[in-house]
């Protein structure tokens, strides 16, 4: 099996400083945080930023802060959300764009999100793709319902491929879309068409008390983990983690018993067959 890729999304637009008060919020913050993580082997930062009073952000300034705050410390993979936060429009979410990251998130359609509606509608799905096709870019596909897979392709199919590989989130357990079920995961990885399957590469992400069944799904099935406060902010049922990092180490330490090592940054890239970091 390949080298696992860990990714952290390790603040989010939703998690507050009640529900986890270990979240990075500010750019040095989230710098260490990114850093931490990296240390203990995680080898992708989902970022999302905060304004200075601790709410979401697609502000390029605050993401270019982030940014460099991270890039001190550490060469991990940088994806910059594309998401943003519920009720932000389509040219806020695409700001982070213009300091052209290696990877951006894209939810290749609407869905319920708890008590709120994440839209996205064919218009936004077609401009973000095109724009990070444009600039290189490469997108990690947001799957929240299975739809979304075939609008993927459909996307693939009239504006030319992600890349030299695509590469897939499947996000299991957000109230009003799928949840972490072994059949749905299994279902998403198959729908992935053959043709298309080696030119891939997964991952999956258990949303709350999905974080762990999730996990081991995808460490069984030889794919990848995403996790951290965007999705959870639990070690075990009401006890709070005490870092990103702490979810990293946990996933390390099962992975390696299943004689899985975790990807360096580096190994990373080369398996998602981005261009080198130049350091
Ligand atoms: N905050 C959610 C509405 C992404 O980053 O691309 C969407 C989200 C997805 O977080
Ligand atoms: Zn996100």
């Amino acid at each position: 099996m390949e080298k696992l890729i860990i990714t952290v999304a390790g603040v989010g637009a939703e998690t507050t400083r009640e529900q986890q008060p270990n979240l990075p919020v500010t750019p040095p913050e989230i710098g260490v945080d990114a850093a931490r993580c990296a240390e203990a082997g995680a080898s992708v930062f989902h970022l999302h930023v905060r304004d200075a009073a601790g709410a979401p952000t697609q502000d390029k300034e605050v993401f270019a802060a982030a940014i460099d705050e991270i890039r001190k410390r550490t060469d991990i993979i940088i994806q910059t959300s594309t998401g943003g936060a519920m009720g932000m429009t389509a040219d806020e979410r695409l700001q982070p764009l213009e300091l052209d990251p290696e990877m951006a998130s894209l939810t290749t359609g609407t869905g319920n999100f708890g008590p709120d509606v994440f839209f996205n509608d064919q218009e936004l799905i077609e401009t973000f793709y095109r724009r990070m096709i444009e600039k290189g870019v490469r997108p990690e596909f947001e799957i929240f319902e299975a739809g979304q897979i075939d609008n993927a392709l459909r996307l693939m199919k009239k504006f030319g491929p992600p890349g030299p590989l695509a590469h897939w989130d499947f996000v299991l357990g957000v109230p009003g879309t799928m949840m972490g079920e072994p059949r749905t995961l299994t279902f998403l990885v198959d729908s992935i068409p053959a043709n298309l399957r080696e030119r891939s590469t997964w991952t999956c992400t258990g949303i709350g008390r999905w974080h762990m069944p999730v996990t081991m799904m995808a460490l069984a099935l030889g794919g990848n983990v995403r996790l951290g406060f965007e999705d959870n902010v639990f070690y075990h049922k009401g006890v709070p983690a005490g870092g990103n990092a702490q979810l990293v180490a946990r996933v390390v330490r099962l992975a390696r018993e299943w004689g899985r090592e975790p990807a360096t940054p580096d190994e990373a890239r080369r398996i998602l067959k981005l261009a080198p970091h130049d350091k």
